[in-house]
């Protein structure tokens, strides 16, 4: 049942923090089996994992500047007509306002970035709101298993919910302290870091449930559906 108003502020953390646990649950297994969790060594998750070296994926290169890559499209979102549908396969479709995202729980994580363009960064230092948060608040029907997120620009990207679960995966609208600029996906992008940067979508303002997987703009053009840098997972 779509709501025509912004979702209220939840002031139920508990219940959220419940569902999200019961979610994550749901996808134990797959997640204990998906790369970056099963490795004996986890790579892909951040400084911590590197101790303290620069490591980036095999066939990547690190990178100090952060290159712009999109379509070209520059949507004007602004907090003010910022809007986040949750949809498709979900008992409790949302749409949150700026106000709305932002009364969710906040954390902060810092993790790496690889283009599969063979650009790497490390170590930025984001701040928003974990995807499952939202997931849980949704609540994924019984026999979702993957979503597809769109962007203002009209892109999409698809991904398995046991990647989208992750607690690195945020929805995120500052990085390095300050406000995510608009040729970065501000005000509010996805960040997938145990898999290739474009699972991510800049401007965020769709993410839906899917029961099968679709394949979203650069997996319908040849990359991959799964995308994990560390096992050079970049084509069909
Ligand atoms: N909405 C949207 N999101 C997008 C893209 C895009 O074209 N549109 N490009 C993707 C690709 S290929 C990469 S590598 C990263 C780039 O993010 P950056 O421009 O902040 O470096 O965003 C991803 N998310
Ligand atoms: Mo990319």
């Amino acid at each position: 049942m779509a709501q025509d108003k912004p979702t209220p502020p939840s002031d139920k953390l508990q219940a959220v923090v419940d569902a999200r646990l019961r979610l994550m649950q749901r996808f134990h297994d797959k997640m204990a089996r998906s790369p970056g969790v099963a490795d004996d060594a986890p790579q892909g998750m951040g400084g911590p994992n590197r101790h303290g070296m620069p490591l980036v994926p095999v066939g990547q290169t690190q990178t100090t500047k952060w290159p712009v890559l999109d379509l070209g499209i520059r949507p004007e979102v602004t907090a003010a007509n910022f809007l986040l549908v949750v949809d498709g396969a979900v008992q409790r479709p949302l749409r949150l306002d700026w106000a709305a995202l932002l009364a969710l729980p906040q954390i902060e994580d810092t993790s790496d970035f690889h283009c599969v363009t063979t650009w790497s960064r490390l170590d930025l230092r984001w701040e928003g709101v974990r995807l499952s948060t939202l997931l849980a608040l949704a609540m994924p029907d019984d026999d979702a298993t993957h979503l597809l997120a769109h962007g203002s620009d009209s892109y999409t990207t698809n991904l398995p919910l046991e990647e989208a679960l992750k607690d690195d995966v945020l929805l995120a609208h500052t990085v390095d302290g300050e406000p995510l600029p608009a040729e970065h996906g501000g005000p509010l992008r996805m960040i997938t870091p145990q898999l290739y940067a474009w699972k991510g979508s800049k401007w965020l303002c769709r993410l839906e449930l899917l029961v099968g997987d679709r394949a979203g703009f650069w997996e319908e053009r040849g990359y991959s559906m799964s995308a994990h840098p560390w096992k050079n997972d970049r084509y069909r």
